[in-house]
């Protein structure tokens, strides 16, 4: 939602008829990847804190530190901060700005992916492991090999495989790398060096992760969303085309990716017959929430299918300081996802 619609926001009347609370009030959270472990919701979120960094369009705002795990017996059930999971200062790789993180879980372990900036200012990677989903995870060395950008999901397919999505435009970098390479000789501004809005959009990425769920088993590919007639989405499309906030949920056998549009703030999603796609794109999931950012996860708990999302409504608008929440999702006779309105009709 811009700036200049939150200025005539009456909070105490729009948290009335929001949709549902802030699961957690005594701190800033967002981005909330959720997944259900040994019957227990398990949410990751970032930690949203105010380092008094400057606003600007690449997000040096948002300048987060560390990671808490927020668990919860039920969607509607007390959410439990379970306190620092990861600090930057223990990851020897990472700098600053621990971004939108994912977790998941393999053999009796859980493994903490989170984006962070390197000593060179640019994102990559990371994983930390713990024998419990609430941590404290310990983080490897080294970012994993080839990564990039910003905001990994990883995806356990039925068949044991686990994929990581990744990546986000702007200030998630995922536009540098589009020749291979960080293109470190051209200017820092968010716009420089994507596509035309003629072209092809700028996709997410997709690679199948190694059997110890450390490092990529493939070179990442292009998270392909289509439209109704097969063609990929263009840049100029901002309604619809992929900004960042990736992440895969199985529905009656199909594949839905669903993601941020960013700058026009939807949760959008799209539905392939695999975890590499093409996905075709399917509609809204969410409306614009209170605040510039819009990131989810989608989890099914006891058959009922919910949505994780943040909003900046208690902090009054503050867009770097966002609060998890939680709604039910509904889908139709033929699978598609009823578009929530996050502060009712
Ligand atoms: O929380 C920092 C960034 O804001 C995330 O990585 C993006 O998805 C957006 O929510």
């Amino acid at each position: 939602m811009p700036e200049e619609s939150i200025q005539h926001i009456n909070f105490e009347e729009l948290n009335n008829k929001a949709i549902s609370q802030p699961l957690i009030n005594h701190i800033y959270t967002a981005d909330p990847s959720a997944h259900v472990f040994n019957g227990k919701i398990y949410i990751y979120p970032s930690h949203d804190v105010d380092a008094g960094e400057a606003f600007d369009d690449l997000g040096s705002h948002f300048a987060m530190e560390d990671y808490h795990v927020i668990s919860m017996d039920s969607p509607s059930g007390e959410a439990k901060d379970n306190g620092v999971a990861l600090h930057v200062n223990d990851v020897p790789w990472a700098e600053k700005q621990m971004w939108a993180p994912d977790a998941n879980e393999k053999d009796g372990k859980y493994y903490l992916f989170f984006p962070a900036k390197d000593y060179n200012g640019i994102f990559k990677i990371g994983v930390a492991v713990s024998d419990v989903p609430t941590g404290p995870f310990i983080p490897q060395p080294e970012a994993i090999k080839e990564s990039f950008s910003i905001d990994p999901a990883v995806f356990k397919d039925d068949d044991g495989s686990y994929y990581m999505y990744f990546g986000g435009i702007w200030g998630g970098q995922l536009q540098r790398w589009r020749d291979g390479s960080f293109n470190a000789t051209q200017p820092e501004s968010p716009l420089a060096h994507l596509p035309g809005n003629n072209e092809p959009a700028l996709c997410a990425k997709i690679a199948k992760l190694t059997d110890d769920l450390l490092a990529f088993a493939e070179a990442p590919k292009d998270v392909v969303i289509v439209d109704e007639n097969g063609d990929p989405l263009l840049q100029g499309d901002n309604d619809r085309r992929f900004f960042e906030a990736s992440w895969v949920h199985k529905y009656n056998g199909k594949y839905y990716f669903s993601y941020s549009t960013g700058d026009t703030h939807f949760i959008c999603y799209a539905i392939g017959d695999n975890p590499y796609g093409p996905f075709k794109y399917a509609g809204k999931i969410l409306e614009p929430v209170v605040g510039w950012t819009s990131h989810h996860s989608i989890t099914e708990f006891n058959g009922e299918w919910y949505l994780f999302y943040h909003d900046s409504s208690l902090s009054k608008g503050v867009t770097h300081l966002r609060s998890i929440k939680v709604a039910k999702i509904e889908y139709d006779e033929n699978g598609f996802i009823k578009t929530i309105k996050p502060y009712g009709s």
